[in-house]
C-alpha cells in the first residue's frame, strides 16, 4: 500500500456552485482530460471524500438524497447519511456513469482510481458477481460461501469462450489458459496471490477441476492429480486466526497434457513448510489438521497401539486452546485423507508407518523435564513417563540391541563434542534441551512432508520421454503464501516476502514493463502509466552482491557467526540503502525492509539458527540407531552425509532462493495468468465488505 501504483486519471478537482441559486449544485468532471461541468441531482451518484486523513482512505459512492440551495444531503454506500454544506461541496465529485451499476472489466471504469476500483468491487460483490477483470487480469472477491457458479453447466458454458464473451469467471482462465496452449503450442502458468484467506488454495482447484473436465478422460491419472489436494492440505494445513483452512506451504503444480490435450500427469512442488507450527501455535490456531483427524477417525485399536488419547492430551495441539474447527469435520476428513492416500499409491504399511511417526511427535510434545546442576553446569532430566517409553518404542530408537528410552534421554538432554580428537558429553539446560526436542520434532515433520510430497509425485509424475518432450505441454498453478507483516517477523517472513518480491517483479516486467516496451516498438501512441518497480528491494534482498540473503548466509557458516554479528553486517552493508532501515540503536535488535507492499520489521534473533537448519548429530546418530525403517528412510540423506558435510550443507536460505530462481525460470517461459484474490472481511463470513479493511 507504502507505493500506489498510479494508473489512474484525474479527478475534477474543481468546484464550481454557479446554479446554486436555482438548488442545483454544478460539479465539474474531467471526462478524456476535458473539464465538463455536470449538475447534481437528487437521485444522482457522487464519490464523497470524507477526508478523515486515515491512511487508506479513499472517497466512497453516495447518492444524493436531497438537493437544495443550503444544503446537499447524501446517502452513502453503506447506508450512512450526510449533510453536506456549501464550504465542503469539495468533499463530492460526480460519479462517472460507470462507477454506478458497475463493469465487468475495470478498465472500463472512467473512474480509474483506488475508489473507483473498490466501489466496483462491492457492489458486484452484493450482487453475487465476486469475479471482475481488469484487463487480463481476474480479481475474485472471497465469498465465504458456496456460489452455484461451478457446476458442470457452467464449466460447459465456459469452454472454448473468449475472454469477455462470458461474465468474468475463474473458469474463463482455465479455459484461456487451456486453450492458449493448444493453439500457441505454449506452456501456460496461472499466479494466484493474495493475503492469508483471500481463497488462493479454492481458486486453484477451481481451475484444477475446470482442466480435469475439459481435457475430459476421466482417467485414473485425472484422479490422482485431483486426490493430491486432500493430502497436501491435511499435512500442509491449519487452521489460523485469518483462515480455518490456511495453507502453510507454497506450492506449484505443473499439470502435463498430452497432445491431444488430456492429463498425462502432474508435478508438485513444495515451498518452506512451516515447522515450527508442530511445536507451537497461537491463541485460537491448531496444529496441522493431520493430527486431529487421525485422533478422531481413527479405530480404538489403532489408537491404543500407538499410545493415542484425545487431541487435549497433548501439549502439541492444546497449545492455542483449540482443538476443534467450526465447520470441519475431523473425523471425516480423516476417511478422505485415507481414501486419497490410497489413489496415490501409499500402502497400508507406509499409511501406518506415518502413523507412528506423528504419533511419536504426540509423544515427545508431552515429555516432562526437570532442570538439574551437574558439576556446576545447568542440565536436566526427562522425568520417565509413559510418553517416553512409548515414544521410543514407536520411533524404535536404541543405542543398544533392546529398546531402551535412556537413550533418547541422553540425546535430549545433552550433547556430545569432538574437541581435538576427544569425544566429550555436556549436559544441556532444560531449554537447550527442549530446543533439541523441539528441533528434531520439526526435523521428523518437515522430512515426512517432504518424502508425502515425493510419495504423491512418484504416483503422478511421469518423466516425458524424448520423442514426447516436444509436444507434452503444461498449465502451472502457483498457490504461495501472501506478502506477510506480523507484530513480531523472523527468518520466515523474510523468505516469505522475498518471494513475494519476486513475483511482484515478475508481475511489474509482465504487465508494465514489457507491455509498455511492445507498445514502442509498434509505435503505439500511448499514455505513460507510472508503476513502482520493485528491481531495487529485490537486488538488495537477493541479487546484487553482499546482498542480504548472503550475508545471512555466510553469516550462518561462519563458525563464530551470531545474529548480532549478522545484524553488523547487514547494517554496515547496507545502512545507506533507502530499502533498508537500520536498527535506532546498539541496543535494537531487528532491522527493516522497505518491500513494494509496505515497510517489514524482521527480529535478527534466532535467524542464523534457522537458516542452519541443522539437527545435533547425536540426533542424527540416534536416528541412524533405530529400527524403524520409515524414519531412516526420511533423515536418509542426512545419515548418509557425515558430521563434516552436514555441516557444509545448504542453508535454508539458499536452498529456497536456489528453488525460487527455479520457479522464476519456469515461469518465464510460460505465458502468464494473474488471478489476484480479495479478502472482504476479517470474520471469515459472507456478503460483509469492509472497504476500509486492509
Ligand atoms: V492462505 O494464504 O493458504 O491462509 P488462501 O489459500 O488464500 O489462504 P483459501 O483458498 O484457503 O485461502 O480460502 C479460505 C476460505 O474461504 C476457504 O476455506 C473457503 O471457505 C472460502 N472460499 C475461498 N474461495 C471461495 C470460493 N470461490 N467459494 C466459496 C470460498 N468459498
Ligand atoms: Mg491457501
Amino acid at each position: 500500500k507504502r507505493k500506489k501504483v498510479v494508473f489512474m486519471q484525474p479527478c475534477a478537482e474543481v468546484v464550481e456552485d454557479q446554479d446554486r441559486d436555482q438548488g442545483k449544485w454544478t460539479l465539474l468532471r474531467n471526462v478524456n482530460q476535458a473539464l465538463k461541468p455536470t449538475t447534481i441531482l437528487a437521485g444522482d451518484y457522487v464519490w464523497m471524500d470524507l477526508k478523515t486523513g486515515r491512511e487508506f482512505d479513499v472517497p466512497i459512492g453516495a447518492v444524493v438524497k436531497l438537493c437544495d440551495s443550503g444544503q446537499i444531503q447524501v446517502v452513502d454506500d453503506e447506508g450512512n447519511e450526510h449533510w453536506i454544506s456549501p464550504q465542503n461541496a469539495s468533499h463530492i465529485k460526480p460519479m462517472h456513469p460507470t462507477s454506478i451499476h458497475g463493469v465487468e472489466d475495470m478498465i472500463r471504469l472512467g473512474d480509474l482510481n483506488e475508489a473507483g476500483i473498490l466501489r466496483n468491487l462491492l457492489i458486484r460483490y452484493r450482487e453475487h458477481l465476486i469475479y471482475t477483470y481488469t484487463g487480463s487480469i481476474l480479481v475474485a472477491v472471497n465469498p465465504y460461501q458456496l456460489l452455484p457458479i461451478y457446476s458442470p453447466e457452467q464449466i460447459r458454458l465456459y469452454t472454448n469462450k473468449k475472454i469477455g464473451e462470458m461474465p468474468p469467471h475463474i473458469f474463463a482462465i482455465a479455459d484461456n489458459c487451456y486453450f492458449n496452449m493448444q493453439r500457441n503450442n505454449k506452456d501456460q502458468c496461472c499466479i494466484i496471490s493474495g493475503e492469508s484467506g483471500a481463497g488462493k488454495t479454492e481458486s486453484t482447484k477451481l481451475i484444477l477441476q475446470f482442466l480435469a473436465a475439459i481435457s475430459g478422460q476421466h482417467s485414473w491419472i485425472e484422479q490422482q492429480v485431483l486426490e493430491a489436494n486432500p493430502i497436501l492440505e491435511a499435512f500442509g494445513n491449519a487452521k489460523t486466526i485469518r483462515n480455518d483452512n490456511s495453507s502453510r506451504f507454497g506450492k506449484y503444480i505443473d499439470i502435463h497434457f498430452n497432445k491431444r490435450g488430456a492429463i498425462e500427469g502432474a508435478k508438485i512442488e513444495q515451498y518452506l513448510l512451516e515447522k515450527s507450527r508442530v511445536c507451537r501455535q497461537a491463541q485460537d490456531e491448531r496444529n496441522y489438521h493431520v493430527f486431529y483427524c487421525m485422533l478422531r477417525g481413527m479405530t480404538m485399536e489403532q489408537k491404543k497401539k500407538l499410545g493415542l488419547g484425545k487431541a487435549t492430551d497433548y501439549n502439541y495441539l492444546a497449545m492455542g486452546n483449540c482443538t476443534t474447527c467450526d465447520g470441519r469435520d475431523d473425523s471425516k476428513e480423516y476417511a478422505n485423507i485415507r481414501s486419497a492416500m490410497k489413489v496415490l499409491m501409499f500402502t497400508d504399511t507406509e499409511n501406518w508407518e506415518i502413523s507412528k511417526l506423528l504419533a511419536a511427535i504426540l509423544h515427545m510434545g508431552n515429555l516432562q523435564y526437570e532442570a538439574r546442576t551437574y558439576d556446576n553446569l545447568d542440565a536436566c532430566e526427562v522425568v520417565q513417563s509413559a510418553s517416553l517409553i512409548t515414544a521410543a518404542s514407536l520411533l524404535e530408537v536404541s543405542v543398544s540391541t533392546v529398546v531402551d528410552p535412556q537413550d533418547v534421554m541422553n540425546c535430549l538432554t545433552s550433547r556430545t563434542i569432538i574437541t581435538r580428537g576427544e569425544t566429550v558429553s555436556t549436559p544441556l539446560s532444560m531449554e537447550q534441551a527442549l530446543d533439541v526436542r523441539d528441533a528434531f520434532v520439526k526435523g521428523i515433520y518437515g522430512r515426512l512432508f517432504v518424502w508425502i510430497v515425493e510419495k504423491i509425485n512418484a504416483a503422478i509424475y511421469r518423466p516425458p520421454s524424448q520423442e514426447l518432450k516436444s509436444v507434452r505441454r503444461s498449465i502451472g498453478l502457483l498457490d504461495i503464501f501472501g506478502f506477510e507483516n506480523f507484530t513480531v517477523n523472523s527468518f520466515e517472513q523474510l523468505c516469505i516476502n522475498f518471494a513475494n518480491e519476486n513475483l511482484q517483479q515478475f508481475f511489474v516486467r509482465h504487465v508494465f514493463k514489457l507491455e509498455q516496451e511492445e507498445y514502442n516498438l509498434e509505435n503505439i501512441n500511448w499514455q505513460h502509466i507510472e508503476f513502482t518497480d520493485n528491481q531495487d528491494a529485490l537486488d538488495m534482498i537477493a541479487i546484487k552482491p553482499m546482498n542480504i540473503i548472503s550475508l545471512i548466509d555466510e553469516e550462518s557458516k561462519f563458525p563464530k557467526g551470531t545474529d548480532a554479528t549478522m545484524l553488523h553486517k547487514l547494517n554496515s552493508q547496507h545502512k545507506l540503502n533507502t530499502n533498508y532501515i537500520p536498527p535506532k540503536n546498539n541496543y535494537e535488535t531487528q532491522f527493516g525492509i522497505n518491500h513494494f507492499a509496505g515497510i517489514v520489521y524482521y527480529e535478527t534473533k534466532g535467524f542464523l539458527e534457522k537458516n542452519r537448519d541443522t539437527l545435533h548429530g547425536d540426533i542424527i546418530q540416534l536416528v541412524h540407531s533405530s529400527k524403524n525403517k520409515f524414519i531412516k528412510q526420511i533423515f536418509q540423506a542426512d545419515v548418509a552425509m557425515g558430521a563434516e558435510t552436514r555441516k557444509r550443507s545448504p542453508t535454508l536460505s539458499s536452498q529456497f532462493k536456489r528453488s525460487l530462481e527455479l520457479l522464476m525460470r519456469t515461469l518465464s517461459v510460460c505465458q502468464p495468468f494473474f488471478v489476484r484474490c480479495i479478502k472482504p472481511n476479517e470474520y471469515k463470513k459472507p456478503m460483509i465488505f469492509s472497504p476500509s479493511f486492509s
